[in-house]
């Protein structure tokens, strides 16, 4: 309101840069920021100002709530498809502390994670076996698959999987651009709220008895901070915001594709026992390929950043995709190379591909261990897998967020370990 508008008329004027971003993608900030001597990016995105930064400390500064909200900070668009209205994401301090503890408490831990990964690789295992002999896309096969394995464990009735992995797919595919693929994000959107929140009318109701302690009992029973049980919607939505993540690992796996065809002694060394090794691996490719491009809050008070003024109300985007490639902080950072966490595990706010900071007091995502402990699972499942790669599109355009591997990344000929 009245603080954006009055920081907006002191500001210089900078041309907007929304096009830019849409037309460079990944690479706009990175490209940015070396092209400035300044120690922060300043721009205008959607005509309000912004600055940028990254780094470790950047990202301590960045996840303090005193400096940094999320209430005002998502554009509506961005809700619309990817996160829902009146999601997690969108609320701070004790709001956010208290519907937070509800993912943490579905989400971190041995057992939630192992009972999510088992679920999943069971599924995996089942599909293999169907793939013998055919010619897939990855990207499809392990949507599907997670699409299966999530709802499963969360406690949610499925026939089919495979409208629900393609809605899930959408909504994160169609974010962050105009045009078609955003209009398929909202009806995503708009039918998988109306199919969740009419389930959590029936939990309410009785008529449909989930698993005790399953993510679809704990959210249709979940109370907010004010005491309040969730609205049906808002229920779906964070319903959702388990199963679209859970489903978007997908992108990974087909990323791990692309990384195991150049590299033979990669795919040995993730075939065996070595546990470490295929974490490793799974922090590699969250490193190391296109996903997250940066995230974004709003200045709650005057900031100040190294000496250069940060208005209240300012956007601040965290450099998501720039941090993971810093040669300052990764070594020969466009190799992709899993022994380098091997040697030193990854710092809390070094490598932040699902944000950084802490994750229960902050926005950092809560499905970091599950997504890790997905890949640990499938990458070594997927090395095993013997098939070939033909001819097929292999680029991973930086300039279309979310990025992907064009071709889904296609195999024939599968062979399924016995
Ligand atoms: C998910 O389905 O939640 C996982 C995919 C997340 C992609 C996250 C992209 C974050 C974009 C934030 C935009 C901030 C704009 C100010």
């Amino acid at each position: 309101g009245t603080r954006r508008a009055m920081n907006q008329s002191r500001r210089p004027p900078i041309a907007d840069s929304s096009l830019a971003l849409l037309a460079q993608g990944y690479t706009w900030l990175p490209g940015r920021r070396r092209r400035t001597t300044a120690p922060l990016v300043r721009a205008r995105l959607m005509g309000q100002h912004a600055v940028a930064l990254h780094g470790p400390e950047a990202v301590r500064f960045f996840y303090d709530e005193r400096h940094v909200e999320r209430r005002t900070a998502l554009p509506g668009p961005v809700l619309s498809t990817l996160f829902g209205h009146g999601a997690v994401h969108t609320l701070d301090g004790r709001d956010h502390r208290v519907r937070k503890e509800m993912f943490l408490s579905l989400l971190t831990g041995a057992e939630a994670v192992a009972g999510l990964v088992d679920r999943v690789s069971l599924v995996w295992d089942e599909a293999a076996k169907s793939w013998s002999g055919r010619r897939i896309v990855l990207f499809d096969e392990a949507s599907r698959v997670l699409a299966q394995g999530v709802c499963h464990w969360a406690g949610v009735p499925l026939d089919d999987a495979g409208p629900v992995a393609r809605d899930m797919v959408a909504m994160v595919d169609g974010f962050a651009t105009p045009g078609p693929r955003h209009w398929r994000a909202r009806r995503a959107r708009a039918r998988s709220e109306a199919w969740l929140g009419q389930l959590v009318e029936e939990v309410r109701a009785g008529s449909v008895t989930p698993p005790a302690g399953s993510a679809l009992d704990v959210v249709a029973r979940h109370r907010d901070a004010d005491g309040r049980a969730l609205d049906p919607r808002i229920a779906a939505v964070e319903l959702l915001n388990v199963i679209r993540p859970t489903v978007a690992v997908a992108w990974f796996v087909s990323y791990a594709g692309h990384a195991l065809r150049p590299r033979p002694d990669v795919r040995e060394r993730l075939k065996g026992d070595d546990l470490s090794y295929a974490v490793a691996f799974a922090h590699e490719l969250r490193r190391f390929y296109p996903f997250v491009p940066f995230v974004g809050g709003r200045a709650v008070t005057d900031l100040e950043w190294r000496g250069e003024p940060i208005p209240a109300g300012t956007m601040i985007l965290l450099d998501v995709f720039g941090q993971n490639h810093d040669p300052a902080l990764h070594d020969d950072p466009y190799t992709f190379e899993p022994r380098r966490f091997l040697e030193r595990p990854p710092a809390r706010d070094e490598l932040i591909p699902q944000g950084g900071g802490d994750r229960a007091a902050g926005h950092r995502c809560p499905g970091e261990d599950v997504t890790v402990a997905l890949l640990r699972a499938l990458g070594p499942r997927l090395a095993r897998l013997e098939y070939d790669v033909p001819e097929q599109d292999l680029r991973i355009p930086l300039n279309r967020m979310p990025s992907r591997v064009r071709s889904g990344f296609v195999i024939e000929g599968v062979r399924a370990p016995a």
